[in-house]
């Protein structure tokens, strides 16, 4: 299994391209299998698969910052990103969240569950970064759902008048 081959962030940059449709295709049944037994968002995590990896290969993490919004779509991100095992215990006392966390990687750099959230806290970061004139890149990703939370405008609008390198990606 080519899923197995992935330890850690950036290890799916290993992965041989030819090979690229088929982790898709193992990540999706992984997370079927798991979100059978544990419960857990399915929809929205099957949906973003390809996404997700995608966002791996162009990135450097932890250096590169995804925020998620709502975080429900993270499972793929959690799989890329060395907690494989963590699906035992999805969402059970003391086990994985079902959302980002930092104090669980590195590589999760906002606390989410809330919707609606990730341009403003995007835009922090961008922010931050700015002052401290370091130059990594900063990816809000963000449903259409999401997107109808008032907090999310603005924080577009904020984003505009900035006008600061900031990447946001509408899920759509
Ligand atoms: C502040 C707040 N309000 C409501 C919710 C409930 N909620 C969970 S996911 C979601 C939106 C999901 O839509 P989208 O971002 O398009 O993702 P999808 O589930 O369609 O993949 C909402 C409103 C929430 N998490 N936070």
């Amino acid at each position: 299994m080519i899923l197995e081959t992935i330890e850690k962030e950036n290890d799916i940059k290993n992965v041989n391209p030819e090979d690229w449709n088929l982790l898709a295709e193992e990540i999706r049944e992984f997370l079927i299998r798991k979100i059978s037994v544990t419960g857990g968002h399915l929809g929205s995590n099957l949906g973003a698969v390809e996404l997700t990896m995608a966002l791996h290969l162009s990135l450097n993490l932890p250096e590169d910052k995804i925020v998620w919004d709502v975080g429900h779509q993270s499972y793929t991100h959690k799989l890329l990103t060395g907690r494989r095992s963590g699906f035992e215990n999805l969402r059970k006392y003391g086990g994985m969240s079902g959302f980002p966390k930092r104090k669980e990687s590195e590589c999760d750099c906002f606390d989410t569950g809330h919707s609606s959230t990730s341009i403003s806290a995007g835009l922090g970061l961008v922010k931050a970064r700015d002052l401290r004139g370091e130059k990594h890149t900063i990816i809000s990703v963000i449903g259409d759902g999401s997107l109808t939370g008032g907090m999310a405008y603005e924080a577009l609008n904020n984003a505009a008048r900035m006008k600061k390198n900031f990447i946001i990606i509408l899920n759509d």
